[in-house]
């Protein structure tokens, strides 16, 4: 699970922490754990756009509340266990555990005051958490929230963007992530811009950048009226709101985040199926669909109940579609319907996008995680006896040529996110060089051989360095010089 630079950054925290007192030496080891465990996600966006439901899909369970009127007051995280525990963890340290309630889920009632609790940690034996660990955050404030000053002395976080009043406890749960998923419905407003700008501020350094933070566009099935098809509608809006965030996000995923859930936790059952398939031989479906409340109130050869179960479940849209998959083919098994509900509900690439690109971009993430809470710690832990060892130990390492990755990363963030301006092509070469191995991705000669490559990767280098000389300010010409020696780097990868 942990890639070769996080290794090597937890060997050095493991010297570190020999060398240094134990004040110093218990943070420092306390970031060499966090070396080990899975990436972490965090979900976050505005209150009730379905930041939840979506975490229940990605854990293949449903465990946090999504119902109406119940909201995420307080940051939880979801991680891998061998079994299933919900911990309550108050702002004094203690803990206390809860069961599960009877249908499986967080209880509502925490037995503490909200305002006691630090976070809420749920181990589950769910596997997909085995390789992910996904916090979900109460939601994001409008952008007028005064920063708390106090709470952001006290961890070097601000809880300004949170809507709930969150202390700086779970806001450093938050910023702890290494990663995030940013979730919108309908259109994306200058508001969201700037909420989202203030939790990226929040975060730690590299938590959020398109290098590795991914929007979701949820709920896309309300886009539309009753059961009609969202993709025609959901598909170009998310490629303008992925222009619009450009600086924040990668790419902007369509999800109807609802069918997600219930497809991959298991939750349709196979008197669901006959339900759908009862409805399709309705007189009037085309009405019965039109409308939610036409939907509960019409004759239909289907119980009132298990409607609403449906509506719960599927919504509109899922039941619109489900009818529509045992229309074609009657005999259609539940499996095989929940695969069809969850591919329509555009959750696949989600999932593909987290596993891949932010799973093999982890190690370095991570490692660039570690490192910054590293020169932090240089910056101000204990005597200066402790903060001059860990100093040298972070800028031996960053001499080390594989190293050269994490100020890659960083280089590319700043000017990904606009605080270095660039031009586009030359922002465009430098990302593919911070975010991949691969030197015929990187260079766009998918076909070349050694020579070729080993050859365009120096003429790249000699090109920023052209650059770093000749370019602009100074902010550029230090970005590419970075560019420049990974480049240089990057040839004797190709021709040792
Ligand atoms: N139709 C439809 N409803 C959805 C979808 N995703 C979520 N919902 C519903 O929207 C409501 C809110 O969803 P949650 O997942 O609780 O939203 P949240 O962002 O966690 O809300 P807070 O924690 O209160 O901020 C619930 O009733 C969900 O069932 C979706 O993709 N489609
Ligand atoms: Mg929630």
């Amino acid at each position: 699970m942990t890639g070769p630079l996080s290794s090597r950054l937890a060997t050095l925290c493991d010297e570190i922490v020999a060398r240094v007192g134990s004040e110093a030496g218990g943070q420092v080891r306390h970031i060499g754990d966090r070396l080990h465990e899975p990436l972490r996600v965090a979900i976050a966006g505005r209150l009730k756009a379905g930041k939840s439901t979506l975490v229940n899909a990605l854990i293949g369970r449903r465990v946090a509340p999504t119902a109406v009127g119940e909201c995420t007051r307080v940051v939880t995280r979801f991680r891998y266990g061998p079994a299933d525990r919900v911990d309550v963890v108050c702002r004094d340290g203690s803990r206390q555990s809860l069961p599960l309630d009877s249908d499986g889920m967080i209880p509502q009632r925490l037995g503490v005051p909200a305002a006691r609790v630090a976070y809420v940690d749920v181990m589950l034996t769910s596997e997909k958490l085995q390789s992910l660990t996904v916090v979900d955050t109460p939601g994001l404030a409008s952008t007028d929230t005064q920063v708390s000053m106090r709470a952001e002395e006290a961890v070097g976080t601000s809880t300004a963007p949170f809507d709930a009043d969150i202390d700086a406890d779970s806001a450093g749960e938050v910023a702890a992530a290494e990663a995030v998923v940013y979730v919108f419905t309908q259109a994306v407003r200058a508001d969201d811009v700037r909420a989202l700008e203030a939790f990226r501020a929040a975060s730690a350094r590299l938590a959020s950048s398109p290098i590795n933070a991914l929007g979701v566009f949820g709920k896309i099935d309300t886009l539309v009226g009753g059961a009609e098809d969202p993709w025609p509608v959901a598909g170009p809006l998310a490629g303008q709101q992925a222009a619009l965030l450009a600086r924040t996000v990668s790419e902007v995923i369509p999800v109807a985040g609802l069918l997600a859930e219930t497809g991959e936790s298991g939750r349709l059952t196979s008197a669901d199926r006959d339900a759908l398939r009862a409805l399709a031989h309705a007189d009037d479906l085309g009405v019965l669909l039109a409308s939610v409340d036409l939907f509960r109130t019409r004759p239909a050869p289907v119980s009132p109940e298990q409607r609403e179960r449906l509506l719960d479940l599927l919504d509109l849209y899922g039941i619109g579609y489900a009818i529509a998959q045992l229309v074609d083919d009657p005999g259609l098994s539940t499996g095989e319907l929940v695969r069809r509900l969850v591919a329509a509900s555009g959750f696949p690439r989600l999932r593909h996008t987290l596993d891949d690109v932010l799973t093999w971009r982890s190690d370095a993430i991570k490692a660039g995680w570690a490192l910054a809470r590293l020169e932090k710690l240089a910056g101000h832990t204990g005597g200066r006896g402790d903060r001059e060892a860990i100093r040298d130990a972070v800028e031996q390492l960053l001499r080390e040529p594989g190293y050269h990755r994490l100020r890659l990363l960083e280089a590319a963030q700043r000017v990904a996110t606009g605080t270095v301006a660039m031009p586009v092509e030359w922002e465009q070469e430098l990302t593919r060089l911070a975010t991949s191995e691969d030197p015929r991705w990187i260079l766009r000669l998918p076909e070349a051989g050694v020579d070729e490559l080993a050859d365009a990767a120096l003429e790249a280098a000699n090109r920023w360095r052209v650059y770093a000389v000749a370019g602009a300010g100074p902010a550029q010409s230090r970005v590419a010089q970075v560019a420049h020696r990974g480049f240089y780097l990057l040839s004797k990868q190709v021709r040792p």
